[in-house]
């Protein structure tokens, strides 16, 4: 990504705030590495965000090196796109803070990922909860952002974004590009395996999720344990057989195969064939990247430098941003 470059900008982050699932994976770091090639991408570990739920530091750490070397192992190229930790460049926490100057404390009230949150973490809803979409909405700003692909869960953080973007530029013309959320159909929600009503999250039981990380013996036990019906019917009906059409959705995904194709196949058949399937599809889908990912934990200086680079890059195309909203605003600068 350099100066000159007229392609779009693409943004997104993951947080290190568990193992990462095949929902993440499906949902958006696949999309990340369809799209890379057509855009000047920045892809963060949003460490910070992580920070809204209680963590481990140790386990914050080594998480958050796992999510870089995945980003690379799963194809992106760390030295076009610009992969790199939120934390290492201050300006996201700074233009944060002018952001919530422009935020309203009704329209924060009002996410669902807040409300789900605080229900769950009802002993620690902490104020960066509750301002969470306002360092989203930072992090894709600070980068003039055109596009940002991620799964249905955060269309209301992009709405909000939107929202703030277009708040400011109507007092102050210019500053901030509009962006636009990506969010593809087919790919926008992975339920869990035990729960299929619930999206698969990475801060819920092992059971209910594949990790990228999973062995295969694994995976083939988590997928054959996954929870489907009784009327034993293959058919694409999140309604009413939401554990069936999570299996056809994974296995469509990961094959190729268009669901029409792959219904009318299966059609007949036990759901036992469908959970086999689908295992087989998502272990030869993990088995190459988890190989690349070995490979990239045993050389931490690379990883370590990669990331060091990474930052600096991100961070000469942040400050002229906040330098341009500073000077915007009034704030002095000599
Ligand atoms: P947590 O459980 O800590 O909230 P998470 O698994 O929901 O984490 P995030 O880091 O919040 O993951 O999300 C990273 C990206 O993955 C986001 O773009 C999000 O929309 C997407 N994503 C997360 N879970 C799924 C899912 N089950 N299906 C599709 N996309 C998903
Ligand atoms: N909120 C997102 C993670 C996230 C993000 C972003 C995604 C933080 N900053 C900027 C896209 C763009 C989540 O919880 N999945």
């Amino acid at each position: 990504m350099s100066d000159t470059t007229r392609k779009p900008v693409l943004f997104s982050g993951i947080q290190p705030s568990g193992h990462i699932t095949l929902g993440n994976f499906i949902g958006s770091m696949r999309n990340f590495t369809l799209l890379e090639k057509d855009y000047d991408c920045l892809f963060s570990i949003v460490d910070l965000h992580a920070l809204t739920v209680r963590q481990n530091p140790a386990v914050l750490r080594s998480n958050t090196l796992e999510l870089a070397a995945l980003y690379i192992a799963c194809g992106l190229n760390p030295e076009e796109s610009i992969i790199y930790c939120q934390s290492h460049v201050p300006q996201h926490a700074e233009l944060a803070w002018i952001l919530n100057c422009f935020t309203y404390m009704g329209e924060l009230g009002r996410m669902t990922q807040f409300k789900d949150k605080s229900r769950k973490h009802s002993d620690n809803i902490n104020a960066g909860l509750f301002t969470y979409p306002v360092l989203m909405a930072a992090d894709i700003l600070l980068y003039q952002a055109n596009l940002v692909p991620v799964g249905a869960d955060q269309k209301q953080h992009l709405e909000i974004t939107r929202d703030i973007a277009q708040r400011f530029n109507a007092l102050h013309p210019g500053v901030f590009v509009v962006p636009e959320p990506h969010i593809p159909k087919e790919t926008a929600k992975i339920m869990s395996l035990t729960e299929p009503e619930k999206k698969m999250s990475k801060s819920d039981p092992e059971d209910s999720l594949v990790s990228m990380l999973d062995k295969p013996e694994v995976v083939r036990r988590k997928l054959r344990r996954a929870v489907t019906d009784s009327d034993g019917e293959i058919r694409f009906d999140p309604e009413n057989k939401p554990g069936v059409s999570n299996l056809l959705a994974i296995l469509s995904v990961l094959s190729g195969e268009s669901m029409d194709a792959l219904t009318t196949r299966l059609s007949g058949q036990g759901y036992g064939k469908l959970k086999e399937e689908t295992a087989e599809v998502v272990v030869a889908t993990l088995e190459p990247i988890q190989a690349r990912y070995q490979a990239l934990m045993a050389d931490k200086a690379y990883m370590a430098d990669t990331l060091k680079r990474n930052a600096e890059r991100a961070q000469y195309l942040a400050l002229r941003t906040l330098r341009k909203v500073y000077k915007k605003l009034g704030l002095y600068q000599p």
